[in-house]
């Protein structure tokens, strides 16, 4: 089999219920329904986690996020949490023959940590270093500063007349906050995000200089489609791969105006609508350049969403009966289903036959996966080899999946699952989602209550005692 292109498209807090191919109704997603239905769709696929960075971590590197020290949430001046030195997805590919590039969020950390990152010079290590030939990415999310895009370690239409800081203890004097102008803002926030006002958007740190380098927030989706489709169009004579994270639906959710008002649910509603365009945008590049039948693509998502992020857009108000978890318990940072379950779809047409798969999957195996679909023997800590479910020629994934939120972490295996007791609030006081928090072990059946409301626990305490026993070995 030759090597396909291979392309990752990454979502950022789009939930399992958000797309029309897992049951949305009231956003029209028919690019990314069209993916689905020429390819597989997983109905039990996971991130490994309830948040971004985690679960990027594990997909650069098929290892276990929870397994090194700092692989949470970061700031956006954070220090690479890859070690240069790992396996990762990018670098295997590379060293397979593959032009590999990013277009999009990276939230790994860029700098050594050695010192602040100085945004007016080269940032390393960054992407580059991990295995990426080219990049263009924003530092962290769209809600942290610098709102700037990073091409190759440099800042875009940076000016050295206008430098670039950024810090996220302290503000820069006379640099105006949420907090102390107010009137400057445009998206109100509900909790955090009242730093640097960036096009009239509250922020999470502080930013000053940098200008004509600053993003324009519902130029984003163009911006980076733009990058994408040269990447895939440009004529070379090896294969590629590109890993494109793009930001729809995380916050703050700015569509371009063409989308604005199109699903009646708001800037989320919207975000997913322009996020299905973009899908559409790369699926028409690859038709156009006479590719799409050489290219794997695999489209997922970094965690479970959520509504109110930090800024009042009228998710909540607006939502109405979509579901953005579909069926599942919880959302974003939840140790419940909807915190990691999430849509995944594998389209490679005329290779992978059509088809619901309810193998269970997940992104911590697509480097295992993707080396063995390529002839690589780079080795993953802890991922496995599910190319043949992946591709649709097998029923069976893995027997069972350890998942994490917040650090936490809960224990899947075949259709159960157990969350052992941890500590915090039932409910997140900032964005309302029910976290899984528990004194007791929690044990559901997922294939007779996908939503979680019966705890078996006490009832079935053999199988409590089982699951607990190979839970604590996958942890080791
Ligand atoms: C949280 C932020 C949230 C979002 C999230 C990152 C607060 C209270 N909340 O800490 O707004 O930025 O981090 O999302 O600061 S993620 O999808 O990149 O993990
Ligand atoms: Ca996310």
């Amino acid at each position: 089999m030759p090597k396909p292109h291979i392309i990752v498209i990454y979502m950022d807090d789009l939930g399992y219920g958000d797309v029309g191919a897992y049951g949305a109704t009231r956003v029209a997603t028919p690019r990314i329904d069209a993916l689905a239905a020429e390819g597989v769709r997983f109905t039990d696929g996971y991130a490994t986690s309830a948040t971004c960075t985690p679960s990027r971590y594990a997909l650069m590197t098929g290892r276990y996020p929870w397994r090194i020290d700092g692989a949470e949430i970061l700031a956006g001046d954070a220090a690479l949490i890859i070690d240069p030195a790992e396996v990762t997805l990018p670098r295997m590919l590379s060293e397979a023959g593959y032009r590999t590039g990013i277009v999009g969020k990276w939230h790994l950390g860029l700098g050594s940590g050695d010192a602040p990152i100085d945004w007016n010079a080269q940032i390393s290590p960054g992407p580059g270093d991990v295995g990426f030939d080219e990049s263009f990415i924003m530092a962290a999310t769209q809600d942290r500063v610098p709102t700037v895009f990073i091409r190759d370690g440099f800042v875009v239409d940076a000016d050295p007349n206008d430098p670039i800081d950024v810090d996220y203890e302290t503000n820069f004097e006379g640099e105006p906050t949420a907090l102390t102008h107010p009137e400057m803002v445009r998206m109100p926030w509900t909790h955090r995000h009242n730093d640097s006002i960036v096009n009239g958007i509250p922020r999470i740190g502080f930013m000053k200089g940098g200008t004509a380098a600053r993003w324009v927030d519902e130029e984003i989706a163009d911006r980076l489609m733009d990058e994408a489709v040269e990447f895939i169009q440009r004529d070379r004579p090896e294969p590629f791969f590109l890993y494109l994270p793009l930001h729809q639906p995380h916050v703050p959710r700015t569509p371009h105006p063409r989308f604005a008002g199109s699903t009646g649910m708001g800037p989320r509603g919207d975000a997913i609508a322009e996020a299905d365009w973009c899908v559409g945008r790369i699926v028409d590049a690859l038709e156009e350049a006479g590719l799409r039948d050489d290219t794997l693509i695999i489209f997922t998502s970094d965690n479970g969403p959520v509504l109110d992020d930090g800024y009042q857009d009228g998710a909540i108000e607006l939502a109405g009966d979509h579901r953005p978890a579909g069926p599942l318990r919880g959302g974003k940072y939840s140790l419940f289903d909807g915190g990691t379950r999430v849509p995944f779809i594998v389209s490679w047409p005329g290779v992978v036959e059509p088809q619901t798969s309810s193998a269970l999957v997940c992104q911590l195996d697509i480097l295992a996966s993707l080396a063995a679909l390529v002839g690589s023997d780079a080795a993953s800590v802890d991922g496995e080899n599910l190319s043949d479910a992946l591709l649709g020629r097998s029923p069976h994934g893995r027997r069972s999946l350890v998942l994490e939120a917040m650090t936490h972490t809960v224990f899947r295996a075949e259709n159960w699952v157990l969350i052992p007791p941890s500590k915090g609030p039932e409910i997140l006081a900032e964005t309302g989602i029910e976290s899984g928090h528990s004194d007791q072990y929690q044990l559901y059946d997922l294939g007779a209550d996908i939503a979680e409301t019966r705890n078996v626990a006490a009832e079935q305490p053999d199988r409590t005692a089982d699951l607990i026993a190979r839970y604590e070995e996958a942890l080791r």
